[in-house]
């Protein structure tokens, strides 16, 4: 059975003329096992709830994944796909993709992520167990990883997040081949996995990886540990290649037609290319279809269950947030109008968190260490750990690229919104990870605070300057910069109900008056900038701000109009729903006044796309500095009066 693992994959990647072989002929030992005899999944519903995950986080190795759906019969992986494996639009792509192939739980590629992901959804399966009542939600997670895996940064993060919060039910299956890109491992690496692992509170072992009675008792090990488990699988990369097992040479390459032939015969493997004969073949869809009973008597359970309860599972894992959000969101815009805010927009937001949390339970909060700073932590709720997985709020630790990758798994596995918190300025700690969640088009909210020179005194290392213009140049991420209270709220309403894409909401240290006192029952920040502050007459000068400088340009705005030049003022929350928006209606919010000034304390790059070219942009084009904030704005010339100057001198 393994054997046909391996002669779809080298036949695959001869066809494709690209991919890689060698982990797909190594791992098909272990996959077999793991797939034939353990795994819990229904080829007939690949999106069950109560599934077991299996990540693939060496991605490369696609060509195992690939095989596997085809053999155990999934109804979208024919054999066809298989031979279009890498070409465009096939079932097949070079690495797996999420929400393209069924039966992919996460795109994998760059190395470590996967891993991380699988951390988060192993969160997920407990958060929801614990919730929902065992009967309901009661799964593994698998992962497959490769050396390449375990030396990226991240997996020490992801594995000592698992190790402390005790994932008992996540099983890491790691591609022992001593073997990389550029040759042995011990090239670059002299690392023991298995000590690593046991110091960071795994269960972990080492196996013969091409014995499947040795797999399968360290499977069945693993299922049993009060800890989450690392099975080191002592493997051949490109096992039964003739002449290229055991070598770099198996690893990103067609493996080519003689060596091929040799490994057929070394394999006995007779069948001609993409055949897979007809006992092998049965045997495999015998064990594609072993999960069907334990689905079936899954959906009995549910049925069974208080309806109500059900009904609040089922909406959980459609990701629907149902009515209460606009409530609640209204219910902090009536409060503002009632009683205005002078305070940070961080602030801001632990009062809109305070309700919005209160209404949606799926919300899951965290803070990379910074939990006091980043305000995300609404009062009531409770620490998820090891001795309370109902517990809301994660202590991720000072491991950012950990968190925003956990919490990519835990969207991924559904029933949970992840949001947590970090300073903006680490955003680039955390990017592998949104840009994925953008790919994969998962709901993440990611808090970031500290978000400009306005932070003040930490000076220039922790003041974001071109974090602002980097994240809003990744496709489908959503950037809020709300300017005031108001704007938070609705700017968190905006995320939320950014069903198909993550949000990063950035936040200010320091306070900024409320400019928005009357209530406003719709969303102003919906189509991504409006107009705050109308000129006196036809203006002749836009301001465009967003965030903290909002409140410069509103000034500057009267500045000018003490100097009898007609100006306005229009906020610009979000970058990627304004230009989103249809060509009249952005038409209309960016205006025809001739003079067109942005003010934002960060670098230029992207402002232009509002301002064109010709416009005035007040900014920053180098880094901050180590001052209270008030001096830095003034240092830097960001006040109202140089942005009035900078207006007055194009009239
Ligand atoms: C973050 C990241 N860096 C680099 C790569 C390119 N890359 C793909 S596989 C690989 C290493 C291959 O070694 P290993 O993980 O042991 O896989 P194997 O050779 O066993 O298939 C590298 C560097 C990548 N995919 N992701």
């Amino acid at each position: 059975m393994a054997n046909a693992i391996r002669a779809l994959a080298m036949d695959a990647v001869e066809r494709a003329k690209a991919g890689h072989p060698g982990l797909p002929l190594g791992a098909a030992d272990i996959a077999t096992v793991l797939f034939t005899r353990f795994l819990k999944f229904d080829p007939v519903d690949p999106a069950w709830p109560d599934r077991d995950r299996f990540v693939l986080s060496a991605g490369h190795g696609s060509m195992l994944i690939y095989a596997l759906l085809y053999l155990l019969g999934y109804e979208k992986m024919t054999i066809e796909e298989i031979k279009n494996f890498r070409q465009l639009g096939s079932l097949t792509p070079g690495h797996p993709e999420y929400g393209h192939t069924p039966g992919i739980e996460t795109t994998t590629g760059p190395l470590g992520q996967g891993l991380a992901n699988a951390v988060g959804m192993a969160i997920a399966e407990r958060h929801l167990a614990a919730v929902f009542g065992s009967d309901v939600v009661d799964h593994t997670t698998y992962v497959l990883a490769s050396d390449g895996d375990l030396m990226e940064g991240i997996s020490q993060e992801a594995i000592a997040l698992a190790g402390h919060l005790k994932l008992k039910k996540l099983i890491v299956l790691f591609d022992d081949n001593g073997i990389s890109i550029d040759g042995p491992l011990a090239l670059a690496d002299s690392v023991d996995q298995v000590q690593r692992f046991e110091a960071a509170g795994w269960a972990a072992t080492r196996i013969d990886g091409h014995d499947p009675a040795a797999i399968a008792g360290a499977l069945e090990a693993a299922k049993r540990s009060d800890r989450p488990s690392l099975i080191a699988c002592r493997t051949t990369i490109g096992f039964g290649a003739p002449n290229k097992a055991g070598t770099e040479k198996a690893h990103g390459s067609p493996l080519g037609a003689e060596e091929i032939a040799g490994a057929r015969e070394q394999l006995g493997w007779t069948a001609p290319a993409f055949e897979i004969p007809a006992a092998i073949l049965d045997q495999w869809r015998a064990a594609g279809a072993r999960g069907k009973p334990a689905r079936l008597a899954w959906e009995m359970r549910i049925a069974a269950l208080d309806p109500k309860k059900r009904a609040e599972f089922e909406r959980r894992m459609r990701g629907d947030l149902g009515e209460a959000l606009r409530a609640a969101v209204s219910d902090v815009k009536q409060k503002l109008a009632e009683a205005p805010k002078d305070i940070a927009t961080r602030s801001a937001s632990e009062f809109a968190l305070e309700a919005l949390t209160a209404v949606l339970p799926e919300m899951i909060g965290g803070s990379a260490d910074l939990t006091g700073s980043n305000n995300t932590r609404a009062k009531a709720m409770k620490t998820l750990d090891a001795a309370d997985y109902g517990g809301r709020f994660i202590h991720y630790g000072v491991r950012e690229h950990g968190m925003a990758a956990a919490m990519n798994g835990m969207a991924l596995h559904g029933g949970i919104v992840p949001y947590s918190g970090t300073f903006l300025v680490f955003s680039d700690y955390c990017r592998p990870a949104i840009r994925l969640a953008a790919l994969m088009g998962r709901r993440v909210i990611h808090v970031m605070t500290h978000d400009s020179i306005g932070l003040g005194e930490d000076g220039p290392t922790h003041q974001p300057v071109e974090q602002l213009a980097a994240l809003r140049a990744i496709p489908n991420l959503k950037v809020f910069r709300p300017c005031d209270a108001v704007e938070t709220a609705e700017c968190w309403q905006l995320a939320l109900e950014n069903k198909s894409g993550p949000s990063v909401l950035a936040l200010t240290r320091q306070n900024v008056p409320q400019l928005r006192l009357a209530f406003d029952a719709g969303n102003r920040c919906a189509r991504g900038a409006y107009e705050l502050v109308a000129a006196d007459g036809a203006a002749s000068v836009s301001l465009f701000a967003s965030g903290s400088e909002v409140a410069i340009a509103a000034a500057a705005q009267k500045l000018l109009a003490a100097q009898g030049v007609p100006a306005r003022v229009v906020s610009v929350p979000c970058f990627e729903l304004l230009l989103a928006a249809p060509e009249a209606e952005r038409g209309a919010i960016i205006g025809e006044a001739p003079i067109k000034v942005a003010v934002e304390a960060g670098i230029r790059q992207g402002w232009d796309e509002i301002i064109d070219s010709s416009g005035t942009f007040v900014g920053l084009s180098g880094f901050g500095a180590s001052g209270p904030y008030k001096q830095l704005y003034q240092h830097f010339g960001i006040t109202p009066e140089k942005v009035a100057e900078a207006a007055l001198a194009r009239l």
